[in-house]
């Protein structure tokens, strides 16, 4: 069992756009199995690749209640979304900050598992916000960006706060 540093905003290696993964080999299902560890220890839903500094298209997600219904998405696409969500986020990256974003109430990915065999995954709610947030991460963006620039203020300075206190 390997649980990671996650690392936190607004470290600028947030912000790396990650690469396709090309090879399937037993380094990938590595990774995947450390990042299931690191979320689940956490505790979190989610984890994308770069928020442990490896910059590979690779999401691990479980919004199951009883933490045993692991989805693992390599390369993920949206093709289709719709409607519009009212669920609030959260990130390990920014501990502790819960805000709404405008994200599809539906969404339609493709994606590839840890073994290279391509599916097509349709989910809704909280799976589908999770995985609009996730996939966010893999193209360097994180959830607070899209909130209001006095919003955003707030919450820096909040983590400094909590910064100071943790030290
Ligand atoms: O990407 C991340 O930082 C993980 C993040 C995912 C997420 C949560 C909520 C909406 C969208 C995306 C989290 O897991 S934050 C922690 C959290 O929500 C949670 C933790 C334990 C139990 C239940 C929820
Ligand atoms: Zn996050």
């Amino acid at each position: 069992m390997a649980v990671l540093n996650i690392l936190r905003y607004p470290d600028s290696r947030l912000h790396k756009i990650a690469a396709p993964v090309t090879v399937f080999d037993e380094q990938l299902k590595k990774l995947v199995r450390d990042m299931a560890d690191t979320m689940y220890a956490a505790p979190g839903i989610g984890l994308a690749a770069t928020q442990i500094d490896v910059h590979r298209q690779v999401i691990v997600v479980d919004v199951s209640d009883r933490r045993n219904s692991l989805v693992v998405l390599v390369n993920p696409t949206i093709v289709e979304s719709t409607g519009l969500s009212d669920i609030e986020e959260g990130c390990l990256s920014v501990p502790a900050i819960y805000e709404l974003v405008e994200r599809a109430e539906r969404v339609k990915v493709r994606a590839y598992d840890q073994n290279g065999n391509s599916f097509t995954l349709e989910a809704q709610g909280l799976l589908s916000v999770c995985i609009q947030h996730e996939i966010d991460h893999l193209q360097g963006k994180v959830f607070v960006e899209y909130l209001s620039q006095l919003k955003q203020q707030r919450v820096r300075a909040k983590l400094a706060k909590q910064l100071r206190k943790s030290a």
